[in-house]
Formats: C-alpha cells, structure tokens, sequence
C-alpha cells in the first residue's frame, strides 16, 4: 500500500488526469488494482481541484489585508448579493511585527506559530466572519503559509501579533512548538544556506526563500502541526487553501499533509467533500521546477495567464489580441481544469514574485478592467479577482520604493475599516476592484454562462475581438486606435439587451447601452477606442 501511494506520486508528475490513469493502467495489470488506483486518484487528486463554491458561482475575490469584521460585513451586504463565489483571505496565523519598515504587508508572511490572531483580527472574529460569509453562501479560502516560519533575521522577542515570545536565532517557536530540529538547514547546501540558483530544485525545496527559516516537512511531527493548523481552520468552516511557496516544498511533503486534511465540515459543505487546494507555484518556463510537478495534488496558478495578458493588452512585442482565439491550453498553459487564473496578485501587482512592468493593475484602469472582463467571459481556470489598497507607488529605475507598504492603517499600526461610500466605492484607500460596476458585472456574466462552451469567435486581425458563451452570452471588445463599427453573429436569442459595462439592467430599465439582437442572432456593435470603456457585454440576465 505505501509503495503504491509512492508510485502514484511519480507517476503523476503528467498534467492531465487522463494521462495519469493511463499510465497506471498500463503498469498495473491486475483488475481490482486497477479500480483501486482509479479511486485513489480522483480521490485523493481531482476532488481538491473543486472550488466548492455554493449555487453555480463561478469567481473568487482577494480582499488582500482585510480586516475579518470588514469581510464578514462584505459577504453579507455585497460579495452575496452580487454572486462572488469566495474571499482568498490574507493569512489568519500569527505573524512577526516589524518596525523597519514599519508594518509592511509581507510581515505576515512571516508565522511566528498557528495562532490565529493576526492583522485582520482575533479568533472570534475570524470564526464570526467564517461563519457569517458561509451563511450567505460565500466560501472562505486561507493563504496558508506552510513552508516556513519568520526569518533567520527576525530577533527574539514577543514582537508576534498574538505577543507571543519567539526566538529566530535559536529557532525556537513554543507556541507550535518547533526547535531547531524542525529546521532544514542540516539539508541545504548553499555557502549562504538561502537559495542562490534556481536551477537546482535541492536547493529551492531545501534551502530558505529570502531568508526565511525553511521548515522540514519530510519530518512527521512537521507534518502533523501544519496538518492540525488546517484542520482547525476546515472545522471552523473555510472551504480551502491558497498554499503558499510550493515550488519550495517537495510535492511528496504536500500529499502527506493533504492527505491528513479532514473533509469540510457539513454544517454548509456536502459530505465527503474535501478542501479545496491551489498551490502558488510561479513558473514562467526556463527552471526545473514546473507546474506539472503539483498539478496531481490540487489545482496550480497559471501565472502564464497574467504576464501574457498583460502583454497582449498593453500590445507589447507585437502582441494582438486576435492572437488569444486560442487562449487557454493552446498558449501552452496547463490543462483548464488545473489553473487558477487572475490578472495581476498581491506580489506582482508591486514588482514582487513574478511581477514585471507588463502585469496589469487597478493603476492602468482602462485597461485592467478590459483584462478582467477577458478573464472572466472566458471558460479557462477558476478565476480570483484582486481587491488592494492604495499606496504611494514611487518607482525609480524600474523599481517600486514604497513596494513594502502595508495597507490604510492609524498611526499605531492597526488595519483601517473600509468605510463604503454612498455611490458604493470604497474610501480610505482601499481600491475595492470588485465593486467596480465592469468588474462586479463580468463576474455575474460568468455565473450566468457557466458551462457554456466558447464560441461564435470573430476577429478583425488586430485588437478588435469577439466571443459567446453558446446562448447564453457575448462580449465585444476594441483595443484598436480606431473605431470599430460591425455586425456580428451573437448566437443570442432575438430581443434587447443592456451592456453591463457602459451601465446595467435595473429593474426593466437599462443604465448603458442598448444592443438589439436580431432573430438570426446578429447584431450590431459601434465601439470607440475613445469610449471610457472600449468593450460590451450581454447576457441571459441582461436581456430587456
Ligand atoms: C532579507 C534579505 C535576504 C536575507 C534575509 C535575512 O533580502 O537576502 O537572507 O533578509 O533575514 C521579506 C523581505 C526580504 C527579507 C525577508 C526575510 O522582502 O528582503 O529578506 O522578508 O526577512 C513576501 C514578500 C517578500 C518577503 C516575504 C516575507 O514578497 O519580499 O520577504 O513575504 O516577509 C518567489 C517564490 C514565491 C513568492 C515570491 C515572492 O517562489 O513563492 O518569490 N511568493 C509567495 C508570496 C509572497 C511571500 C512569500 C511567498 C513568502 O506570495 O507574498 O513573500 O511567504 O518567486
Ligand atoms: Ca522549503
């Protein structure tokens, strides 16, 4: 039984679970074996690539530094209401408080232990939003920081949002606990014992990610903390797990611990459904470690699928958004049912992680809200949605100085509320993306298409593209420099419909643009690349 969950792991190392299956049909020849490893992977593999998202809801959001009262708040008065499936949630643990600079946003990427008081809030309030969210059928994600604990420089000291007393340089986290025996660095063969080459996968799973203290998850009693971490937060009701940093952890450590994962509690999730995984993995190609080493174990972010599009958006390297008719698998990303997909994240939205000048945010408004738009009309990946703060961006050679800034605080350092204002944006510099009208919109055309399989593509070989989802809906874009004036087949049912993007249907009135469909399914569609926003979209629930 152990050499066969072994085997399993080195054979799924494929993409796509059909694959997998044939391979281990061809190498296992006995018949009730055969169903056996049959189950074992849609058991243990597929089941965590479902988002578990209540009445056919279809995206998530990132509300990156919440509060949990805030969020708790939104599930109920918005992200409900306007069909949001989920909330990605900043990472709940204890974390390391930092003076310089004074609290940036990546302090908590730094776990002092398991704990569950952090910048967002007390236990009490996390269990309180939880519940609240899921009451309301909005699911709650947790960024779980598993690979490692603050780093090597971090001191000693009860500067811990729980104030709990840590040591770095002894290694010593008595909360957990975890001793300098939990550590990797006996493994790591680096002279810095960071990594210093990505291309060696030792060092990148052995060694510590900016100098933060590599934890030994081949170790049991490892294991088990992180395991029963998780589990308190599946009993408290969260739907999943953004992993973080897994292209730092063997693949073989992540199965151990997924597999000691409890289903999600029944108060709100179906029996026997299991937590759902995505796994941060950036793999932009040219290293050794690539998504497809995770992908039998839960899904993987395409971060392929941000870069380009920003690219093509922006019409860089002579980029043309014709070219996205094959958008998906067919740009060598991995396999749809694989891929969580966003625009821009946490990291690369400020020059971290993955980021380059291509990446598309909330700072390129025109055209952000056409990518997002693009992501969600389109069936490829689950998709999240990023939700930031502001801050005073200052880039000098390329290079953001203030890329540490953590989110609208008081001067002692505490979270701001995010106060909505009466039009429904929000105030004190949190940008609340998802409450723009496009944005907010495209998330209800995905649910409504949901299914739907793409089609009746158009393009005009340039940036002026077209596409449906069956009957159920269609979206129009112009990135050209001049206008675009066409008529198109929408496979639509006859009728009028709103645009919910130059406005939305309110009642029986339409706030935007009316689009006329005729009863062979064309219609007519004048765009101005000079329109605040150069796109339209109809759908089902939009019709007049
Ligand atoms: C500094 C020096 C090091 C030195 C160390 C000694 O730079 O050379 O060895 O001190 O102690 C912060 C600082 C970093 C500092 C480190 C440790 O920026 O300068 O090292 O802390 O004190 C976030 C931020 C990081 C931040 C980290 C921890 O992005 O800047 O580091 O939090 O606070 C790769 C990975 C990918 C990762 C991405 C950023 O493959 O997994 O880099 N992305 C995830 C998260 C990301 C987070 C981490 C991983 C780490 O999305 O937000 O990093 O949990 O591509
Ligand atoms: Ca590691």
């Amino acid at each position: 039984m152990l050499s066969l969950v072994k085997r399993r792991e080195k054979m799924c190392i494929n993409t796509n679970v059909e694959q997998q299956v044939s391979v281990v049909l061809l190498s296992h020849p006995g018949k009730s074996m055969r169903v056996f490893i049959l189950l074992a992977l849609f058991g243990l593999g597929l089941a965590q690539h479902n988002p578990q998202t209540k009445h056919g809801r279809t995206a998530i959001v990132h509300l990156f530094e919440w509060r949990w009262a805030d969020i708790a708040a939104e599930c109920e008065r918005f992200l409900g209401p306007n069909g949001y499936g989920g909330v990605q949630i900043s990472p709940p643990n204890e974390h390391i408080v930092l003076n310089s600079p004074f609290r940036p946003w990546w302090q908590r990427y730094q776990p002092i232990g398991y704990n569950l008081c952090s910048r967002s809030g007390n236990e009490n309030e996390l269990r309180d939003m939880i519940t609240r969210c899921n009451n309301v059928g909005v699911n709650i994600y947790v960024d779980a920081i598993i690979n490692h604990m603050c780093g090597a420089g971090g001191g000693e000291g009860t500067h811990s949002s729980c104030g709990s007393w840590f040591s770095a340089n002894k290694k010593d986290f008595p909360t957990v606990p975890f001793t300098h025996w939990d550590f990797n660095d006996h493994k790591c063969r680096t002279g810095s014992g960071n990594i210093e080459n990505y291309g060696d996968a030792n060092q990148v799973r052995d060694c510590r990610l900016v100098g933060l203290l590599d934890l030994a998850l081949e170790k049991d009693y490892v294991r088990g903390k992180v395991a029963d971490f998780m589990n308190k937060l599946i009993d408290m009701g969260v739907a999943g797990f953004r992993v973080d940093a897994c292209k730092h952890m063997w693949p073989g450590d992540l199965a151990a611990i997924y597999g000691r994962l409890h289903n999600l509690n029944n108060k709100w999730f179906p029996g026997g459904a299991r937590p759902f995984i995505f796994q941060e993995v950036i793999d932009l190609g040219g290293e050794p470690i690539t998504t497809r080493e995770y992908t039998h174990l839960g899904r993987v972010t395409e971060f392929k699928f941000s870069a380009r599009l920003g690219t093509i958006f922006r019409k860089w390297n002579g980029e043309k958004l014709s070219y996205t008719k094959t958008w998906g698998e067919g740009w060598g990303f991995m396999s749809n049912g694989n891929a969580v997909v966003f625009v821009d994240n946490h990291d690369n939205q400020r020059g971290h992680g993955a980021g380059g000048a291509s990446i598309l945010t909330f700072w390129d408004s025109k055209l952000y809200k056409m990518a997002v738009a693009y992501m969600l009309a389109h069936p490829y990946g689950v998709t999240r949605v990023m939700s930031s703060f502001r801050w005073n961006r200052h880039i000098v050679n390329g290079k953001d100085q203030n890329d540490w800034m953590g989110p609208p605080s008081h001067g002692d350092g505490s979270t701001k509320p995010v106060p909505i204002n009466p039009d429904q944006t929000c105030g004190d510099g949190w940008v609340c993306e998802h409450r723009w009208r496009q944005i907010k919109n495209m998330v209800a055309f995905r649910n409504v298409v949901n299914g739907q399989p793409h089609s009746n593509w158009w393009d005009n070989q340039s940036n002026q593209v077209a596409f449906g989802r069956g009957n159920r809906g269609f979206i129009v874009f112009n990135n050209d420099d001049w206008d675009m004036d066409v008529t198109l087949n929408t496979g639509m049912p006859g009728g009028t419909y709103c645009d919910v993007i130059s406005g939305q249907k309110e009642g029986s009135r339409c706030t935007g643009k009316q689009i006329n469909v005729g009863g062979d399914g064309r219609a007519h569609f004048r765009i101005s690349n000079r329109d605040e926003d150069p796109f339209v979209a109809i759908h089902a629930d939009s019709k007049l």
